[in-house]
């Protein structure tokens, strides 16, 4: 990484204790990646944003907001892309995922809960993400009950903006969803100072699906047996996805499938066993359960989480010429996704049954981050619906620490075995 002290001292950031964050990310993206053997040549881009991770693209954001625009942070796949490029902003999915940030979470937030808020908090706090420090304004949802109360607490540090999901999927709810969206795109406007037309608001769509779309592609070539990429780097290009710019993203994902393409052609059968992994979103940088699955006899082939499907499964329609009916197509997708906070939730079931056959898998990990009470609970429903089907599983409950991952190593161990 280049020399950036001085961005990171304008952007007032606790320097000193930063440093302590990127002494340790190279050598742990070392140890996990540049290990493996045979990566495909186009994850050299991938590989450079994460070296570049604090650095070049933040040097972006605040080049954009000299010339006048404005950057929002975000933390879940509900709030709506194409609202915040239609009002010409820059959104960034704020990593939470580094055991790092938990001590400075802990001095606001109780002990007992979930890792990615504590750290999401505490990476403000603490001042060592210089992502939230570049962040005009936050974007938060009512979706678990950490994340809800935590807003309070950011409300005291940056301005921030809650958008309060619905927990049901009645008609009702969705046009619910259609309001808060409405509500968005005002404070939006009002953020930028930059009207959404019918036009800017379809340009955002076309942007976000045409995302969507490069990443539906790069998870349909993880259906071959084996897969051309493995787990860890396809994790990778998801995690990237939240933070890096749309088209240049878009551009690299297509020129990574364009290489697997051909790699297909040549694969041969290498005896490992297909995971899918569902649960909890692995936000950067989060390799833990990828790493130590990966490390043993098996390849994740596909993640129904929501740094996975959940980010990209369904695109927005473009029809429609006013903005009400482009908020409505926006508001019928978003409404499809099927996180834990919602009751009932039987599509993330069917979900996780359709790719079981889809991307072949030999058994499903489920993974719960600590503390996320929606996903524990959800996991009983999903358990008797894989057992009817006779599909082998795995429950995980862990955090960012290091100090269990012997202990789940042994279970996957046993695990894979097993299957
Ligand atoms: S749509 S999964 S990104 S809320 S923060 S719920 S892990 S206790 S992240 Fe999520 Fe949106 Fe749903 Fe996806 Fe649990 Fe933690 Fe809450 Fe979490």
């Amino acid at each position: 990484m280049g020399d950036y002290k001085k961005m990171w001292q304008d952007l007032n950031m606790d320097i000193e204790k930063h440093d302590i964050l990127c002494a340790a990310l190279p050598e742990q993206f070392g140890d996990i990646y540049l290990t493996q053997k045979n990566r495909p040549d186009a994850m050299n881009y991938f590989n450079y944003v994460v070296a570049e991770i604090h650095g070049a693209r933040i040097m972006e954001l605040e080049k954009y907001k000299k010339e006048g625009g404005s950057v929002v942070g975000t933390f879940c796949v509900f709030v709506p892309d194409e609202v915040i490029l239609a009002t010409k902003a820059i959104g960034v999915g704020l990593c939470s995922g580094s055991q790092f940030w938990i001590e400075d979470g802990e001095k606001v937030l109780p002990r007992n809960i979930c890792p990615l808020v504590k750290a999401f908090a505490g990476a403000k706090i603490g001042l060592t993400c210089p992502y939230f420090q570049s962040c005009d304004m936050i974007v938060g949802e009512t979706t678990c009950d950490a994340k809800k109360k935590a807003w309070e607490i950011m409300d005291e540090y940056m301005p921030v903006h809650v958008m309060e999901l619905p927990q049901m999927k009645r008609e009702k709810n969705i046009k619910e969803w259609e309001d808060e969206i409405k509500i968005f795109i005002n404070r939006m406007e009002e953020l930028t100072g930059n009207k959404v037309t019918v036009e800017s608001l379809k340009k955002g769509i076309d942007v976000c699906n045409r995302k969507r779309r490069a990443l539906k592609r790069l998870y349909d070539l993880r259906k071959n047996i084996p897969s051309p990429i493995s787990g860890l780097d396809a994790l990778l290009v998801s995690q990237v996805a939240f933070s890096d710019d749309p088209e240049r993203f878009i551009e690299k994902t297509e020129e990574l499938c364009d290489e697997l393409e051909e790699r297909v052609k040549e694969l041969k059968p290498n005896g490992k066993k297909r995971i899918m992994v569902t649960g909890t979103p692995m936000a950067l940088p989060n390799w833990k359960l990828h790493s130590i699955v990966e490390g043993l006899n098996a390849e994740i082939v596909v993640e129904e989480t929501c740094t996975g499907t959940r980010y990209f499964e369904n695109e927005v329609s473009i029809e429609g010429d006013t903005i009400d009916e482009l908020v409505r197509n926006m508001a019928e997708r978003y409404m499809d996704i099927n996180c834990a906070c919602f009751t009932p939730n039987e599509g993330r079931t069917e979900d996780i049954v359709k790719y079981a056959e889809e991307y072949n898998i030999d058994g499903v990990i489920y993974y719960n981050l600590s503390f996320c009470h929606t996903y524990a609970i959800e996991y009983e429903k999903i358990e008797k619906v894989l057992k009817e089907k006779d599909i082998p599983l795995l429950k995980i409950e862990t955090d960012y620490s290091e100090e269990d991952t012997g202990q789940i190593k042994t279970r996957v161990e046993a695990f894979l075995e097993m299957i």
